[in-house]
């Protein structure tokens, strides 16, 4: 769905809102001993590039914010586990501090949603009366709320509640659960008390379905649009999140202790941080925009630098990766975080020695700062991710032209920051075009002889919550299924050509492939070895090894599909997939 809008002026939190909240749970959190566990969903199916490395070896922001939230509060009895590293996990059988948890939540994007629901399924065995409220959130939860409930008697499984938001309203929800709850009763008996009485209407970000406890939802209730963070410096330290996480294992169990503090930088040695959110742009395939309520919030300089020196101290992390929408949104905003990080130092030494960072930016903003790249750098920064999607601007106008975006390239590497593109095929894009920039070889070749040092190539996908959404589906453009084989959601992830109105889709497929093929193979890596003595060094060279490893698998995974759609009959869909359930707003809460 796409996320209404609050009403102008109404999309933020009050100041210190959070952090008030954050104590007044502190004062129930001795009175209930909550024991917690938080799973990330993963579908080890959708392995390959130009995800390969980063979607195992950091552990997702998503999940150690929430665990952040819940140890900062005083619930420490929380443990977070990683369908990533855990894949024999079993809600049914995990036991926290000897007993069944109070609240099994789950996290989810849309890809993995499916391996999400196999773990509610499987919590769900728990009987009744020792089951703990099962909580879904993450950007499927965002975006597609209404598929974690069931309307199926066959099927009835659903989460009891789910967290169309952030931080604030998990805690909010907590907050109503434990003022609810009777000295020894269930959070779960909490939950449907406080439900009945209509008190989970007063906090806007949550969807929960009317009817029996354990029979398919008939109706669901969606209390309105959270209200935002607006100053991300009120969060939690993402330090506290990382003491929380589950060892790997093959157990389908939980180990007796979380991964200790010095292991964590050998299974985690990236560490993702939020600094800032939201983007200006309005690009019609994206949900950011309106996820935000085009809001632009962010972290301060000094903060950023104080959890990155704490994330190194305790756990030895030295590489972020931040999870902007576009870092450079704002010009003097980005230049506070830069010139704090600069200047930060502890224990006497610089923080901008140690700490390396690295994230996404647009061609755009950019060229805005392009005299200040060699400072970017000087705070740390090595790479940064940028939206080229079509250097023509033929798919989407961000201010972005082969010129820019060239000259964008060489005062990047020039500054000794590695760029990074991020192409977008489309169906009007031919493979290759004599005498104009528009083929797609063309592009990344232009794009790599300007100093890309990694390349990502995805095929445009329907993307929950985006203005364009519904119509990719009404148009008829998106494939229910392909020789027989249905579009499942881990396959979209715009490896794999789901939706197109080109006469043969299967080229597009293959274009795919072709263009990394021209963009990662081995005379490329002996060439990067031979011209190590740049700015970026051996980046390049590391980047085509991970990018030959990762091609084999884009290989071994998507060329059935392309015979499938050279071959097998296409069914389309005319319609989005959408709630089967109906969906109400809350009543408004009845004034005191
Ligand atoms: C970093 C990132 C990645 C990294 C992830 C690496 C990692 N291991 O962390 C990489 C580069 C691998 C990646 C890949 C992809 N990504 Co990505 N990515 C992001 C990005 C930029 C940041 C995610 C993040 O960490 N945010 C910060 C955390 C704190 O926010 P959060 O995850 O939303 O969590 C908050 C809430 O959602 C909520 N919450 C989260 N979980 C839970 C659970 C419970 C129980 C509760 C109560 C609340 C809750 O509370 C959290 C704190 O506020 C987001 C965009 C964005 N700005 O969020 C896209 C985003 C998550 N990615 C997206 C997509 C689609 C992809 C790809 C499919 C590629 C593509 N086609 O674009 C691949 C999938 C790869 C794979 N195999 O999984 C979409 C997901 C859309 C959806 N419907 O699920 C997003 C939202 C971007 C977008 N809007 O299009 N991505
Ligand atoms: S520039 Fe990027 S983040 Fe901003 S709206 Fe466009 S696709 Fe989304």
């Amino acid at each position: 769905m796409q996320i209404p809008r609050r009403t102008r002026g109404d999309e933020l939190l009050a100041p210190g809102q959070l952090a008030r909240l954050r104590e007044s749970l502190r004062l129930l959190a001795p009175a209930n001993d909550l024991a917690t566990v938080i799973a990330c969903a993963f579908d080890h199916r959708t392995r390959m590039l130009p995800f390969i490395y980063t979607d195992t070896r950091m552990v997702p922001a998503g999940v150690r914010a929430i665990g952040s939230a819940m140890a900062d509060c005083g619930f420490a009895k929380t443990r977070i586990v990683l369908h990533q590293w855990n894949r024999q996990f079993s809600p049914s059988r995990m036991r926290l501090d000897g007993r069944v948890p109070d609240l099994f939540m789950v996290s989810t994007m849309g890809m993995h949603w499916p391996r999400a629901m196999d773990m509610i399924r499987d919590a769900r065995q728990i009987d009744p009366a020792n089951r703990p409220l099962i909580v879904a959130g993450g950007s499927k939860a965002a975006y597609e709320p209404y598929d974690f409930f069931s309307a199926d008697p066959a099927d009835p499984n659903s989460a009891d509640v789910v967290v169309i938001g952030e931080e604030f309203v998990l805690l909010s929800l907590l907050e109503v659960l434990l003022s609810f709850r009777l000295a020894g009763e269930s959070t779960r008996s909490a939950f449907y008390r406080a439900r009945d009485a209509g008190a989970l209407d007063g906090v806007p970000g949550l969807m929960y379905a009317r009817g029996g406890r354990d029979m398919p939802a008939e109706e669901l209730v969606f209390t309105g649009t959270q209200r935002l963070l607006g100053d991300l410096d009120e969060l939690p330290h993402p330090v506290l999140g990382y003491r929380l996480i589950e060892p790997p294992s093959r157990r389908a169990t939980l180990g007796p202790a979380a991964l200790d503090a010095s292991r964590v930088r050998r299974y985690s040695p990236a560490s993702s941080l939020v600094v800032t959110f939201g983007c200006k742009f309005t690009c019609p395939y994206c949900p950011i925009p309106d996820y935000n309520q085009r809001q632009h919030r962010l972290k301060s300089g000094p903060r950023i630098a104080d959890e990155m020196w704490r994330l190194h101290k305790e756990y030895g992390l030295r590489y972020f990766f931040g999870t902007d929408d576009n870092f450079f949104n704002d010009k003097q905003r980005t230049l506070d975080i830069v010139d704090a990080l600069v200047r930060a130092e502890f224990d006497g030494t610089p923080l901008r020695r140690i700490v390396r960072w690295y994230t996404e930016v647009t061609v755009h903003d950019t060229l805005r700062m392009k005299d200040h790249l060699p400072l970017i750098r000087d705070a740390g920064c090595r790479a940064l991710w940028l939206g080229v999607e079509d250097m023509t601007a033929t798919l989407i106008k961000k201010g972005q032209s082969p010129a820019n975006t060239l000259e964008v390239f060489r005062r990047l590497r020039d500054a000794g920051i590695c760029p990074m593109p991020m192409m977008m095929h489309h169906d009007s894009q031919p493979l290759y075009t004599r005498g104009s920039d528009y083929g797609l070889i063309n592009q990344v070749r232009q794009l790599r002889r300007s100093g890309a040092t990694s390349l990502q190539v995805l095929m445009l996908v329907p993307s929950p919550g985006s203005r364009l959404y519904e119509e990719t589906y009404t148009s008829g453009q998106v494939f229910e299924s392909v020789g027989g084989r249905p579009v499942e959601p881990h396959i979209h992830d715009g490896n794999y050509v789901i939706a197109s109105r080109h006469k043969q889709p299967w080229r597009k497929q293959i274009n795919l492939l072709l263009a990394y093929l021209y963009f990662y193979n081995p005379l490329w890596l002996v060439l990067a070895l031979w011209r190590r003595k740049t700015k970026l060094q051996l980046k390049p060279a590391a980047m085509q090894v991970v990018g030959i490893l990762g091609l084999i698998q884009n290989i071994r995974r998507t060329l059935g599909w392309s015979i499938r759609l050279a071959f097998g009959p296409i069914r389309r869909l005319t319609r989005p997939p959408g709630a089967k359930v109906p969906i109400r707003p809350a009543e408004p809460p009845a004034s005191p």
